[in-house]
């Protein structure tokens, strides 16, 4: 190397530099990759997108402790915190091959063929996978690899041997000290080392370009699928219930219904599968006398029910927000099954969705009279994507995971010994009736107040059996009976409310409900996990 001495520093900053645009020339490449896979999947199929394809794998493997931790820490943004995480890792590896193909170029390709397996593997073992789901990540992976090739040695000027890496370079005998700036010895000859990082540059812009536009090309036709399943929604139109669910009774307070807007989501999807009601088929399959294949037009031909009915989440905490209340549109789905002819010893219902989850519920629950349905319609509308469209399972008096299958496609009659449903495999209760339970909304926790006459209001759930009471505590004092609103059947929440007489102070505010059948409510405190949280739900407030 002819680098003078006292040099050092330079020809060690120029290596540095080197890497540098070697290292950005492989974030480039992996950018450009996944641009363009997100791009080929947005016109062909979503969910095979690799970043889509390899955080649903990542969901589904993680061990239920995992799952509940991240559920818990990132509440409803566990699945941008997922996706940022796993672009973090792409970054780092992307980084990796550019630095390492600067002098092997090989390696970036390497890189890229890794990118394009993990991202091919993930989306072919989806449970919903279709041969073409290998597509977007082979063309990511294309894409990637050409400009791991090129770019990053690029990034180098001239090798030591003398041979240029790129036509336009001219050659010379001596190795640039520092090429990817103007560095002193760089100076002496602007036009070689110039014509180095022009090359670069042009190369670099050529590819960030490339990347942006088919970044856009594929936001656009997302927006475009969501424009036309939201029309397919629209062309909805819902006809009037048979058995309609009348007015509620007086006295119930405003609240009652959750907005569809504000109705609590939880399920495993990254991407709202957004369903064309025209395509759509639900199979009624497996032990049944004469399998069936339904079309939306024929279960909307069918008898429709009406029903209130609440709706929550194993997974909530004691006083955790996953719970509703909605008024459900759909189709009865005993006479539905009875007539596929359920044969004997099947004892359970797999629901299977769009997107290849599987929820099982014993068929007796099905069959025992409570108004288990094929809902179409949610609150006055048809049902929104986030909550299933076109057609989802409800089970009234079971948890969401074992009764609500959203986007549904399938419905395999089956037994509890031959199928674990997606939940059951991690661990959760097989049969998961609701256990009853109350929340107290207000006073909020931590709330000040002035002493007086305070409202401390709330709900109290126990599907199929019903609220007997309500019963508040403060502090260590006697339980008091709470004032109930009429509720229009066993299957919703119930509004109760308690007038407190509030002394200055602070003091713990704590609520227990009595079910239908005279039982009290217990206080033990129980995790979530694997059958539904127990535990008096308790706030704190000051009294000034
Ligand atoms: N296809 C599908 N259906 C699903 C889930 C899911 O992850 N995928 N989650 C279930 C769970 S755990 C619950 S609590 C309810 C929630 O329904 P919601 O999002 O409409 O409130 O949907 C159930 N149905
Ligand atoms: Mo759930």
């Amino acid at each position: 190397m002819p680098a003078p001495r006292g040099a050092v520093p330079v020809q060690d900053r120029g290596r540095f530099r080197r890497r540098l645009g070697a290292g950005f020339a492989g974030l480039l490449g992996g950018a450009a990759g996944v641009a363009v896979a997100q791009l080929v999947a947005a016109a062909a199929r979503p969910q095979a997108a690799p970043l889509v394809a390899v955080g649903a794998t990542v969901i589904d493997a993680a061990p239920t402790p995992v799952k509940e931790f991240a559920v818990r820490t990132f509440d409803t943004y566990d699945k941008p915190v997922l996706l940022g995480g796993i672009g973090l890792v792409l970054a780092a590896v992307a980084v990796l091959a550019g630095v390492l193909a600067r002098r092997r170029p090989v390696a970036g390709v390497l890189g890229a063929a890794l990118f394009g397996l993990v991202g091919a593997a993930a989306a072919l073992t989806r449970p919903a996978a279709e041969p073409g789901d290998l597509l977007p990540s082979v063309a990511g992976a294309v894409v990637a690899a050409i400009v791991l090739h090129q770019l990053p040695r690029r990034a180098d000027g001239p090798t030591r041997n003398g041979s240029a890496p790129l036509a336009a370079v001219r050659t010379t005998d001596r190795v640039p000290v520092a090429d990817f700036e103007a560095e002193p010895a760089a100076a002496e000859d602007p036009g070689r080392t110039g014509g180095t990082r022009r090359d670069f540059v042009r190369v670099a812009t050529v590819v960030a370009a490339g990347t942006a536009l088919s970044g856009a090309a594929g936001y656009l036709l997302t927006q475009i699928r969501a424009r036309d399943a939201s029309r397919s929604r629209q062309t909805v139109r819902l006809p009037a219930a048979a058995r309609p669910a009348g007015p509620l009774p007086t006295g119930v307070q405003p609240g009652f219904h959750t907005p569809n807007a504000e109705f609590y989501r939880v399920d495993t999807a990254l991407t709202v599968p957004r369903l064309d009601v025209d395509d759509w088929r639900l199979r009624i399959r497996g032990r049944v006398d004469r399998p069936v294949e339904l079309r939306f037009t024929d279960l909307l031909r069918r008898e429709l029910v009406e029903r209130d009915i609440t709706l929550n989440c194993v997974s909530s905490e004691v006083g955790g927000p996953y719970v509703g209340t909605a008024r459900w549109l759909g189709v009865p789905l005993a006479p539905l099954l009875r007539e596929a002819g359920i044969q004997a010893g099947a004892d359970q219902v797999v629901a299977r969705s769009a997107e290849g989850m599987t929820i099982g519920t014993p068929v007796e629950t099905v069959l025992d009279g409570r108004d288990a349905m094929l809902v179409v319609g949610m609150n006055g509308e048809p049902l929104p994507h986030e909550h299933g469209f076109p057609v989802r399972m409800l089970t009234p008096g079971l948890y969401g995971y074992a009764g609500a299958c959203k986007w549904l496609t399938e419905l395999e009659l089956s037994t509890f010994d031959d199928f674990d449903a997606y939940w059951v495999r991690r661990g959760w209760a097989a049969r998961a009736p609701v256990k009853t339970a109350s929340r107290i909304d207000r006073p909020a926790p931590f709330a000040r107040m002035s002493a007086g006459t305070v409202p401390v209001a709330g709900v109290a759930w126990a599907q199929r059996r019903g609220i007997r009471a309500v019963e508040v505590q403060v502090d260590d004092g006697r339980w008091q009976v709470a004032a109930l609103a009429p509720a229009p059947s066993a299957d919703t929440w119930v509004q109760w409310r308690y007038d407190w007489h509030a002394s200055p102070g602070t003091h713990t505010l704590r609520v227990r409900a009595v079910d239908g059948r005279g039982e009290v409510q217990t206080g033990q405190r129980v995790a979530p996990f694997p059958s539904g949280a127990t535990g008096w739900h308790t706030v704190s407030v000051t009294v000034a």
